[in-house]
């Protein structure tokens, strides 16, 4: 039972985890015949990323996974989201298949399950193979297929031992951040590109469904960053500006592959850079899910203004609160969010596959102990804000903070600690955190106890 008297026992057979991307943790990219990502390309160019921090160590999990996966087991996780680095397969993105890739990712399938932890596998964290990139990326309309065959060799390695698996994570921030406005790899800033590299990235999602559905019988899904928009005033001009980012961010990818259709506002933000797409398109885009999964970390309080393309902006709230990332913290957005959804699409099975924040970590204590009182309470927070759209009917089925491990936060470098557990980058040093212990706590009771 929790302080408040109410008791937040979450569903029977809820998946109680935490996530990781593999550019963010792993390291050692260019290991064991692996081929270079178009990060470790980006964060090797001057000035894209802060201090010039890159992948080539991180938290140095390719070499530490064992003791990482202790690590899971120490807190009582039931589910582990990571991703798989698409040029440690396939060191060319399509052809020839590496096998000491397959091997890194199949013993780490192997301790998991052995230790009573499920995977979730996400295929695309955006690490796209740097050859591939060569030959225009996401640009090229072929993406489809190198991503269909690039899920056909994990899928027939792991299915069976992977039973949950995800296509892409965040297509919006793959485009917004890699074609739109270039703060992401591959660092683009084109109004013309951005809306072919989400149409192609939706393709290659549906051709990676249709590949499982021949080579994989468990199930698969799409993970999506979404967030609630609130208008900033009563103004026409807000509720426009609203409407622009809701459709932008949270129905540009939802709408196609679950409804077979982009929403109606797409033209009014791109203009004339905004396509007319085959209609072939959308029968392929639109496959059956059998899931799908939210990243939700904030809400945004849009007004009209003049940025480009979208002419829509965020307010900061003078009473809210904000986490180090300049994100605020609003657990009732991820309710709403979550009836949203239902509301919308109807009864697709959840996960809440990333929800976190960064905060500033007082130094490792005497005893090793490091107390983030602030990321328990927006942890607590969040996890109760799913309890209640639990309760009001929605079908959520698991929970993944993110992260397990501080890492590199893409371009912001290691600058933004997002762990429940610490990491010392010189030492290699884990230590949980508070929210760690906490959260195995929750976990134990099921939720009982948040
Ligand atoms: O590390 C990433 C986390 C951190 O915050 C992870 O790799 C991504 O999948 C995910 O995008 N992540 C993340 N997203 C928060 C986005 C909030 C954007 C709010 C912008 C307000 C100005």
């Amino acid at each position: 039972m929790s302080q408040t008297g109410k008791d937040f026992r979450f569903p029977q057979g809820f998946l109680w985890g935490a996530a990781t991307a593999a550019h963010q943790i792993e390291g050692s990219p260019l290991a064991d015949g692996a081929g270079p990502s178009i990060w470790t390309r980006f964060a090797h160019t001057p000035g894209m990323t802060l201090n010039g921090d890159t992948g080539d160590v991180a938290c140095d999990h390719y070499r530490r996974w064992r003791q990482d996966v202790a690590l899971m087991r120490e807190l009582g996780l039931t589910a582990y989201r990571f991703s798989v680095s698409w040029s440690r397969i396939l060191p060319e993105g399509t052809g020839r298949v590496n096998q000491a890739g397959l091997d890194f990712y199949s013993g780490l399938v192997d301790a998991l399950l052995e230790n009573g932890i499920e995977p979730l596998l996400t295929l695309y964290h955006w690490d796209l193979p740097a050859a591939l990139d060569d030959r225009g990326g996401w640009l090229n309309r072929d993406s489809a297929d190198w991503f269909a065959e690039y899920g056909s060799v994990l899928y027939r390695a792991l299915d069976g031992r992977v039973k949950k698996w995800v296509t892409l994570n965040e297509p919006w921030v793959v485009t917004d951040g890699g074609y739109l406005h270039g703060a992401l790899a591959p660092g683009h800033r084109s109004r013309y590109e951005a809306p072919i590299a989400s149409h192609n990235l939706m393709r290659a999602h549906g051709a990676a469904v249709q590949a499982y559905r021949a080579d994989g019988a468990h199930q698969i899904g799409l993970v999506v960053n979404i967030e609630p928009k609130y208008p900033a005033s009563d103004s026409a001009e807000d509720a426009a500006a609203v409407a622009r980012a809701h459709a932008y961010m949270n129905e540009q990818y939802l709408h196609p592959a679950l409804l077979g259709r982009y929403p109606e506002r797409m033209p009014e933000i791109f203009g004339d850079a905004w396509p007319e797409w085959p209609q072939a398109d959308f029968e392929l885009i639109r496959q059956p899910l059998d899931f799908v999964g939210i990243n939700y970390y904030t809400r945004s309080v849009t007004r009209a203004d003049d940025s480009y393309p979208l002419k829509a902006g965020a307010v900061r709230q003078p009473l809210g609160t904000y986490t180090e990332t300049g994100w605020e913290v609003f657990p009732q957005g991820l309710t709403d969010l979550l009836l949203w959804f239902k509301d919308t699409y109807g009864d697709t099975p959840l996960y809440v596959t990333e929800n976190g924040a960064a905060f500033f970590d007082p130094p490792v204590a005497e005893g090793g102990r490091i107390r983030d009182p602030l990321r328990i309470d927006y942890l607590r927070k969040h996890l109760r804000a799913i309890h209640e759209a639990i309760e009001a009917g929605v079908d959520v089925r698991g929970y993944m903070a993110w992260s397990l491990l501080d890492n590199l936060e893409w371009s912001l470098g290691y600058s933004k600690r997002f762990g429940i557990v610490h990491v010392n980058y010189e030492t290699q040093q884990r230590t949980p955190k508070d929210s760690a212990r906490w959260y195995g706590r929750v976990i134990a009771s099921h939720g009982s106890s948040l």
